[in-house]
């Protein structure tokens, strides 16, 4: 089954909300298959945002990505790369609709609380990059009762 990485970045973390943040995707019925509180140095994040290097907030990003402790996260489910991106709302939190991540906690796009990722192949490389062990094998016993 489809996975994704999702992680809630420092001033997610700092700012109390993750256990919202991460409620919403257990509500939304997609399994948690890791999960981990941790703070990555520079060549790290640099190469969790390899693709942005030209970017010029691509110094900013960094700073802000090692600021402190993020939440790492691989999430499971039918479609949930897209629709974990659905839920986490546009890039600009001012364009973000009400009722996504992004919408409802984040005003700015150097703060928007939370990255997740963009197709299924960044997916597998980001949860190879950020879970070196893998996921955690396990399947919840509301399974049949989400889907059909
Ligand atoms: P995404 O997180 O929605 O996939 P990306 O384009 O992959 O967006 O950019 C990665 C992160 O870089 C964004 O989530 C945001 O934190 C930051 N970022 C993107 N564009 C800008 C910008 O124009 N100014 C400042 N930060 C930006
Ligand atoms: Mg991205």
């Amino acid at each position: 089954m489809e996975q994704t990485f999702i992680m809630i970045k420092p001033d997610g973390v700092q700012r109390g909300s993750f256990c919202e943040i991460i409620s919403r995707f257990e509500k939304k019925g997609f399994s948690l298959k890791g999960l981990k509180l941790m703070t990555v140095d520079r060549p790290f994040a640099q190469k969790h945002y390899e693709d942005l290097l030209s970017k010029p907030f691509f110094g900013a990003l960094i700073g802000y990505i090692t600021s402190g402790p993020v939440i790492a996260m691989i999430w499971e489910g039918e479609g949930v790369v897209k629709t974990g991106r659905t839920i986490i709302g546009a890039t600009n939190p001012a364009q973000s609709a009400p009722g996504t991540i992004r919408g409802d906690f984040a005003i700015v796009m150097g703060r928007n609380i939370i990255h997740g990722s963009d197709s299924v192949e960044s997916a597998q490389k980001e949860i190879a990059l950020w879970f070196p062990d893998g996921p955690i094998n396990w399947q919840s016993n509301l399974h049949p009762w989400i889907y059909e």
